[in-house]
């Protein structure tokens, strides 16, 4: 990948950047941590962001608490679909469920919050998983005039691909800069793991995937 010079109308996506997917959280992601000083590095670049975080109440229903018999990890069928259960995590309104206070909020010039509806969980920045309730995002980007996103987070597999793949079928361009991102990896089929299928449906959909040094600061 050769340099990347950005324009007006790119926007820097922030994902999940929450002290809830780090090391120390509720549902950690390996080195999750470690996206931060890329995140930092890349903020004073773009000089804009947008965050998406995940805002649960108590009761949600992607958490395994909240059915009796499942355990973290478990696959349960849920009105809109396969749902996977958590662990509880990212309690709304906590700090924990807040993009990392080490991530320079200077440049963030809105958040979305998503998964605050408890009969439906929210991987996607854009739509919830029922994948026809809309965020606002979309409706946020194509009014400022945005064509190019450009995504860090967490985790790879999961919002972020999420968010990547509607993106794409939003009209967008979309980056995703690896070294700003981290992922579960959980096991699938034949020896393969999220990370694995994460990867083969970005690829199909026209994702570009970038580390941050090739974009030209
Ligand atoms: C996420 C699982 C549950 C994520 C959120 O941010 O990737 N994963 N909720
Ligand atoms: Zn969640």
């Amino acid at each position: 990948m050769s340099t990347i010079e950005l324009m007006q109308t790119d926007m820097l996506c922030i994902i999940d950047a929450t002290p809830t997917f780090m090391p120390g959280g509720s549902l950690p992601v390996p080195n999750g941590d470690e996206i931060l000083p890329v995140i930092n590095t890349l903020l004073p670049v773009f000089q804009r962001a947008v965050a998406v975080e995940d805002w649960h109440p108590k009761d949600h229903s992607s958490f395994a608490s909240n059915h009796p018999g499942k355990a973290p990890f478990d696959v349960v069928d849920l009105p809109y679909g396969k749902q996977v259960l958590w662990p509880d995590h990212a309690p709304r309104g906590t700090t924990e469920a807040k993009t990392h206070e080490d991530v320079d909020q200077s440049y963030i010039e809105a958040i979305i919050r998503k998964g605050f509806r408890k009969q439906v969980d929210s991987y996607s920045g854009f739509f919830e998983n029922d994948q026809t309730t809309t965020t606002g995002l979309d409706a946020y980007l194509k009014a400022r005039g945005i064509k190019r996103l450009f995504l860090v987070g967490l985790a790879t597999d999961f919002c972020v691909a999420y968010t990547a793949e509607d993106a794409t079928k939003l009209g967008y361009q979309v980056f995703l800069v690896e070294d700003g991102c981290r992922g579960i990896g959980m096991p699938t089929s034949e020896g393969k793991t999220t990370m694995d299928d994460a990867y083969e449906k970005l690829k199909a959909c026209g994702v570009t995937f970038i580390q941050s040094s090739d974009i030209s600061s």
